[in-house]
């Protein structure tokens, strides 16, 4: 059959393996990589674009993933930017072609320069929100062009440190328009690719508008996008927001906005995010478990948003994580297939339920009964449910079984 790599549609990252130097709140890069250093920019760019696929196929990946401002070196101006970006976009079309890449999705860094400190589209200042829209322009073009299969929007700064300051339902309006101004713009120049929205609590603002996927999709509706838009949902982000990864998963699916995976692993107890390659095989089978359950992961991928420590200086860590994240997934997935398979774990549910598939249960979610009704049912057929044992002790263990 396919191969793991392309059943889960496995992604490396660029922004992770490329540009982080080692940085961390109290010190200086640790990585000493030749593009981190003193060089002219573009032959930077473009010696780092050799390494990535040289990784790329080291790892054999099918896909990749990566923020322009990962790819691209700035430049002076924004149309400086953008023509050092299509030149990256022409190498990275020339790679593709020649190791069979490609690329998951495409985003803008809206995030990390310092205009954008008050946030990108919530910003106060329209220039900023015009700023934002002339770069999510230019790399949603790009990643249509290289034939891209989503197009990510993580919220960065959209959001507010005090009220004090902030007018929160003007920024949430702005928000809504800007994702708007993008979904038309998808449709004008044809990209077939989802449009996926990250979120993530917390961090960098201490309020995030798109703190989990339950607060998106009130978002979505609230702007008429439910059908336009999905969620590319992080473990480490579900964490931050009190949620499990499985959760945030099987809310997607059941909201009908299960877009993408980004895969790592956070530290339950010390809540930041850490973006730690995943290495617990009990936990990512759980969540691929979900995904099965959901009918797969269609158009998305599962893409390592996954960072080396600070002391893995070595390159060959940066192979050997990803080589070991990837083998680590894969066995996952037999496991949760297992769990499929099996059908113990459905059964149990499908019994918990049953009682739903009858008449009964029927009439009533189909607005046949009202109160009134079913108070006289509970009358007349003197009805006194007795409580029965959900068996959750029994199914955890069972999944041990899977493993
Ligand atoms: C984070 C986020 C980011 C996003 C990426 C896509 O760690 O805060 O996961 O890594 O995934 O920036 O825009
Ligand atoms: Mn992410
Ligand atoms: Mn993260
Ligand atoms: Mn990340």
């Amino acid at each position: 059959g396919k191969s793991m790599q392309e059943q889960l549609r496995f992604a490396v990252c660029y922004w992770h393996s490329f540009g982080w130097a080692g940085t961390d709140p109290f010190g200086d890069p640790s990585f000493e990589r030749p593009w981190h250093g003193a060089g002219e920019p573009m032959a930077q760019a473009l010696h780092k674009a050799d390494v990535a696929f040289d990784l790329f196929r080291l790892v054999d990946t099918p896909y990749f993933t990566f923020h322009d401002r990962d790819v691209a070196p700035e430049g002076a101006s924004l149309a400086e930017f953008h023509t050092n970006l299509r030149r990256i976009g022409e190498v990275f079309a020339r790679k593709m072609q020649d190791t069979g890449v490609r690329l998951l999705w495409g985003t803008a860094n809206l995030f990390s320069h310092r205009r954008y400190m008050a946030g990108a589209a919530t910003n106060p200042d329209p220039e900023v929100f015009s700023y934002a829209a002339a770069q999510v322009k230019n790399v949603l073009e790009l990643t249509h062009e290289l034939g891209g299969a989503n197009y990510v929007l993580w919220g960065g700064r959209e959001g507010y440190e005090t009220l004090l300051n902030t007018d929160l339902k003007r920024e949430l309006a702005q928000l809504g328009r800007f994702l708007q101004l993008v979904v038309e713009h998808k449709h004008k120049i044809g990209f077939k690719g989802q449009i996926l929205i990250e979120p993530k609590p917390a961090e960098p603002t201490k309020h995030q508008y798109d703190r989990d996927v339950a607060a998106v999709f009130g978002f979505l509706r609230e702007h008429g996008l439910e059908h336009e838009v999905k969620v590319n949902i992080e473990q480490n982000h579900a964490l931050l927001a009190g949620q499990t990864f499985e959760h945030e998963i099987a809310m997607a699916q059941a909201l009908g906005i299960f877009g993408s995976l980004d895969m790592n692993r956070g530290d339950e107890l010390l809540g930041w995010d850490t973006d730690q390659f995943p290495n617990n095989l009990p936990q990512v089978a759980l969540s691929l478990y979900e995904v099965l359950k959901g009918g797969g992961i269609g158009q998305g991928g599962l893409n390592f948003d996954a960072k080396l420590r600070r002391q893995s200086i070595d390159p060959d860590d940066l192979v050997w994580a990803h080589a070991t994240a990837m083998d680590l997934c894969a066995q996952a997935l037999l496991v949760a297939e297992r769990m499929l398979q099996d059908g113990a774990l459905q059964r149990h549910v499908q019994q918990r339920y049953a009682g739903w598939d009858g008449e009964a249960g029927r009439a009533i979610l189909n607005g046949e009964r009202s109160l009134e009704d079913l108070a006289r049912d509970v009358a007349e057929r003197g009805l006194d449910p007795r409580p029965r044992s959900a068996q959750q002790e029994r199914l955890e263990h069972l999944v041990n079984s899977y493993l």
